[in-house]
């Protein structure tokens, strides 16, 4: 802690909420030390020699002297691995029922133990416990040493596992971490955190962690899923190339839990077929509604209905479209979620519909900390519901959270999901459309860290569907757990629309129920590079949408800083523009003239590329492949381009090269390969090198793959922007389109580009129209 950081504690320390967090985090500390004792000093257990093994469906088990180790290829191509016993259910991160084994794998003897051959991976299983998973060319993805596992505090069963992986492999995912997209060797750990300040690149854990390595080498890409909800640690280590011969030439890392199974999933191939086959397993990304891929205003301390009408009026005068206006905890009486200060905002339901008939919809923020107050309806109604975490002793944990002393609804047991879901009917109500979940890592305010950590005891009981366990195993699932309970409330209470939730907190398979955003990331230049790695690094992860504070979120940022960021962010899923309740406001007129006409042209941009985007939102909902795209995404065997992660693609069509440092006017981007036109100038750039592109602070530098075929918004509806294929080569498109929320399968239209005769040519396939307006670009000379 810094002197600031201290000074800051101490002043807080000072006032009421101050005070009641110190008495809480004592209570936290206290009961932990109650009813978690140490954990025994005992020598580690590895699984010992192979003794035999047994075919089963879709791969078998290997008994070892000292464990037993379960292979299964399930239908789809993901190889389930559990030590110990350990089966793939039950499961917070799985979608539904485990995939079906496929029964063409099976288990055979080899010459250095057993194998199992699939169509995509062929695994290993030597004698000594090591597993190896290979392509099916023979190439190394990773090879895992033998386990260890050794009792830990509260008798539970702590492992660790060492993998190595081949020496220029690179690691992205994780979760949401500030640091990547590629992760430096280093440590991470696994366990969602509030880090209660404003955060930069490098600062870890975050909100949103999971045991998800996207791993991307010469040889191959595979993904690896540690599903296990403890807290836990990866450590990355870089492979040293050159450096020796055999293993000392691969790079490394290791995985440690401090309880749960050591059950894992590894799938492999192309980029897209892994984040297919991720989210088969672990639930296709929610579809939006249209409006959700818009421009978004939030602010913590709008204050009044009178400052929400002001804001909307500002833009509307401009000509500016928000398509959701997000309202903060400050519109709530006391803090006390799902109530209203009706003082500051009367008629809310005016309000909102008012907003409605311009376009604008209200998004209301939702914490899961209840005020512990009785004669509040939801804390009486969960008290009467039974839904409040409890200790070991079956006293209700109390933690302090906006509202002063709160109790947190046990979202990991269904009727409590069920209870807390009924309370979203008061939020429509008052006219909402969308919803933002904050604080559910979850965040119990601390007042110094060595009393313990800002959430719940580790103690605390949780249900866990039932079975029964402690806050360390529920903790990553908070978050998740709540997130569902809102999503499936909303199916029901609203079934003809698709509901749309964000969430600060989650874990994996998250996506199932909406996206998230970057959380508190500060404002500043290394926090504008922050939002982007955390973009990328979620997609990789299988969470699609999502996005940062436009302009950071504690500070006044400079006309510049603010400038790029919208210039960013408007190519992102979620873009929304949030500030703190100190942090200044974020409406682009703020920033003076030149700063509110360049933000204009990117929103102008924004909106004329929305049916692209909603293409992208539903190829996402329909395959897992997120819309925004690193640059290897389809070259994953070009190393210099998974070393950058500072451009993107957008979609297969667009590559966006945006602006991440003071003062810069032009930036250099390594194309992938392939004919790239400039889309302001139209100039042609051969792909496979590096190019140097002009970034005055008016344009976001944006390159379009020859060949594309575009849908964009223009007078009128939809127009296919086509640009011309490389001589001698043919390029494509498809456009979905819907009514833009509801249930109904969407349009799903493929097109093609191609020359003749020296002119480029559109067809719709199977049809004999193209149905839209052409526009060819991409003819200049040269
Ligand atoms: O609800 C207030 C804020 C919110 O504006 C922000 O977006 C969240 O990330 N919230 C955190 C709680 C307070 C943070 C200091």
């Amino acid at each position: 802690m810094d002197r600031r950081d201290l000074v800051r504690s101490l002043r807080w320390v000072g006032s009421r909420d101050g005070w009641r967090a110190v008495r809480a985090a004592w209570r936290r500390h206290r009961i932990d030390a109650r009813d978690l004792p140490g954990g025994g000093a005992q020598r580690a257990r590895v699984p010992g020699t192979a003794c035999g093994a047994e075919a089963l469906p879709g791969g078998g088990v290997v008994w070892f002297a000292q464990s037993s180790l379960r292979v299964r290829v399930a239908v789809g191509g993901a190889v389930f691995c559990g030590w110990d016993g350990a089966a793939p259910e039950p499961s917070y991160a799985l979608a539904g029922e485990c995939p079906a084994a496929d029964t063409r794998a099976v288990l055979e003897p080899d010459k250095d133990g057993w194998r199992v051959v699939s169509e995509r991976i062929t695994v290993v299983v030597f004698r000594n416990g090591a597993v190896e998973f290979r392509t099916p060319g023979g190439v190394l993805l990773r090879r895992e040493l033998p386990p260890r596992w050794w009792d830990g505090p509260g008798r539970a069963s702590c492992w660790v596992q060492r993998a190595r992986t081949p020496a220029d492999a690179v690691v992205f995912g994780l979760g949401g971490r500030s640091s990547g997209p590629g992760l430096p060797a280093g440590s991470y750990r696994l366990w969602n955190t509030d880090p209660c300040a404003a955060f930069g690149p490098g600062d870890d854990p975050l909100y949103i962690t999971m045991p998800v390595q996207f791993v991307v080498a010469d040889g191959g890409c595979h993904l690896v899923f540690h599903d296990n909800t403890w807290d836990g640690r990866v450590s990355l280590r870089d492979g040293e190339e050159g450096a020796g011969s055999g293993h000392d030439q691969l790079g490394g890392c290791e995985v440690r839990f401090e309880g749960g199974p050591l059950r894992y999933w590894v799938m492999a191939g192309s980029p897209g077929r892994v984040l297919g086959t991720w989210t088969a397993l672990t639930g296709r990304p929610a579809l939006p509604p249209r409006w959700a891929l818009g421009y978004q205003h939030a602010r913590w301390g709008f204050g009044s209905a009178e400052e929400v009408r002001r804001v909307a009026a500002g833009y509307r005068e401009r000509g500016m479209p928000v398509s959701a206006l997000h309202l903060d905890i400050d519109h709530l009486d006391g803090h006390r979620i799902f109530t209203v200060d009706r003082d500051a905002f009367p008629e809310l339901p005016v309000l909102a519909a008012e907003l409605r008939e311009h376009g604008t919809r209200l998004v209301s923020i939702v914490d899961p900390a209840v005020k512990a107050e009785p004669g509040l309806a939801v804390y009486d109604s969960g008290t009467a519901a039974d839904a409040f975490v409890r200790d070991a002793r079956g006293q209700v944990v109390r933690g302090v959270v906006w509202p002063g002393e709160t109790v947190f609804p046990d979202f990991t047991e269904p009727r409590v999901r069920r209870w807390w879901g009924g309370l979203y009917a008061e939020r429509l109500q008052q006219g909402f459309a969308g919803f933002w979940h904050d604080m559910n890592e979850p965040t119990s305010f601390t007042a110094f860290a060595r009393y313990g950590e800002a959430t719940l005891p580790r103690s605390a009981r949780h249900s866990l569907e039932g079975r029964g366990g402690d806050h360390r195993e529920a903790h990553n699932v908070y978050g998740l757990a709540m997130a569902r309970a809102g999503y499936e409330a909303l199916r029901e209470l609203l079934p003809g629309q698709r509901p749309f939730f964000f969430s600060r907190s989650g874990w994996a398979g998250m996506q199932r129920y909406g996206g998230t955003w970057s959380g508190d990331v500060a404002t500043g230049w290394p926090g504008l590079r922050a939002s982007l790695a955390l973009v990328l690094g979620l997609g990789l992860c299988g969470v699609p949408y999502s996005g940062p504070d436009v302009g950071g979120f504690h500070a006044v940022p400079s006309p510049e800083l603010f400038v790029r960021w919208w210039q960013l962010a408007a190519y992102l899923p979620f873009f929304r523009s949030h500030s703190a309740i100190d942090g200044g406001r974020r409406e682009p007129w703020e920033f003076g003239p030149r700063a509110e006409e360049c933000v204009r042209a990117a929103l102008a941009e924004r909106v004329r590329l929305l049916p692209y985007l909603y293409t992208l939102a539903h190829l996402a909902h329909r395959t897992g492949a997120p819309y925004v795209r690193p640059l290897w995404w389809y070259e994953p065997d070009d190393r210099r381009l998974r070393s950058g992660g500072d451009a993107f693609l957008l979609g297969k069509a667009l590559l966006v090269a945006p602006v991440l440092e003071q003062g810069a006017t032009a930036r250099a981007v390594r194309l992938p390969r392939g004919r790239w036109y400039d889309a302001a100038t139209e100039a042609a750039h051969h792909g496979g090198g590096q190019v140097l592109l002009d970034a005055p602070l008016d344009r976001t530098p944006v390159l379009v793959r020859a060949g594309a075929v575009l849908p964009v918004a223009a007078e009128g509806g939809l127009l296919l922007e086509v640009w011309a294929p490389a001589p001698g080569q043919t390029g494509s498109g498809v456009v979905i389109t819907d009514e833009g929320d509801g249930w109904e399968p969407p349009r799903v239209e493929r097109f093609t580009s191609r020359w003749e005769h020296g002119a480029v040519v559109v067809e719709r396939e199977g049809a004999d129209e193209v149905g839209y307006p052409v526009r060819v670009r991409g003819l200049r000379p040269g």
